[in-house]
């Protein structure tokens, strides 16, 4: 049997792309210098593409792959592909989740521990030898106790609030509605009033054209001067001209963000500032979890090329 034509927009760690080249002829996009070129070289062969959540495939590239039936994402996230796009040509996508739930929302819940108790500044602290010449290091913030925001109770939401619980915080949400698994958390429809009454805020969100921005100038300076934001969503969700005014004036306390707009090369305005805890995007990167996402990946595809039900189709 010849092997199905896959586009792979990304690069994938070595135990996904063995089993991948086995089953499957790979064209390496992401490899190409000149990638119009090569989009018009392979893509009227190209049946599936293998990508990833931050990569996504746009309208161009969809419509530079004639025969394309499938598109796997390595990620939960797919607000990157153009979903309108490939609906209008029986496209079918697939993306990762559940796999990686538990370790994103480790993530956001450690980021918030380590950017309240100053543990980055904390380290340096001890290994530059301030602790020696000049003694304890500065106090910091509590975190137990105080009250979190969640916008978005969905999958991650709820494994972040389900851990935030186990650090006495109170616990509020903003979702489309209240969600009747939400073990007597507060709902608050309003995300400005969800800020309001926060410490922390989390956003969980799943990215769309609909939640663009969703945190904005209000959302930020209703957080205030001693409040947190941590996003482990997408960076679209946040106005980031905002968030850096606020962060630089100090109407917004903090920010830890594992997510950028123009990643990996974000604002540099961010590094500049000390009162934000900067991530690469590496909420789902363990090697349990990136190992299971890869073996999504590639049993959707394996599904669809043998005409079996998708394992977790998203449209
Ligand atoms: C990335 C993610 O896909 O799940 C998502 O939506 O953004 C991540 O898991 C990861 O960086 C792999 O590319």
């Amino acid at each position: 049997m010849t092997k199905p034509h896959i586009l792979q927009v990304g690069p994938y760690p070595e135990w996904d792309q063995g089993p991948l080249d086995a089953s499957f002829h790979m064209h390496r996009y992401f490899e190409a210098v000149d990638k119009a070129a090569f989009l018009a070289d392979v893509g009227p062969q190209i049946r599936g593409i293998a990508t990833r959540g931050e990569l996504g495939a746009n309208a161009a590239m969809i419509a530079a792959c004639p025969q394309l039936e499938v598109i796997s994402v390595y990620g939960v996230g797919y607000d990157a592909v153009d979903l309108e796009a490939a609906r209008a040509r029986g496209i079918r996508v697939t993306n990762t989740p559940d796999v990686l739930t538990n370790d994103v929302a480790d993530l956001g819940v450690a980021m918030m521990l380590v950017q309240s108790r100053g543990m980055i500044g904390a380290e340096a602290w001890v290994r530059d030898g301030s602790w020696a010449a000049k003694g304890l290091y500065p106090l910091q913030r509590r975190v137990w106790g105080k009250r979190a925001g969640v916008l978005g109770l969905g999958r991650i939401g709820f494994e972040v609030a389900k851990r935030l619980t186990g650090f006495d915080l109170e616990i509020a949400y903003s979702d489309v509605g209240p969600k009747e698994y939400a073990k007597g958390w507060e709902y608050i429809a309003d995300p400005v009033a969800l800020a309001a009454r926060s410490d922390f805020l989390f956003v969980t969100l799943a990215a769309s054209a609909a939640t663009r921005h969703i945190v904005g100038s209000e959302v930020i300076a209703a957080l205030g001067p001693s409040g947190m934001l941590i996003n482990i969503s997408r960076a679209s969700n946040i106005d980031e001209d905002a968030l850096l005014a606020a962060l630089e004036d100090g109407t917004l306390g903090s920010a830890a963000l594992d997510v950028f707009e123009g990643e990996p090369k974000l604002n540099p305005r961010f590094l500049a500032l000390p009162n934000v805890l900067v991530q690469p995007h590496h909420a789902s990167g363990t090697y349990e979890t990136r190992q299971a996402m890869g073996k999504l990946v590639r049993d959707n595809l394996t599904a669809h090329f043998a005409g079996q039900p998708l394992l977790t189709q998203v449209a």
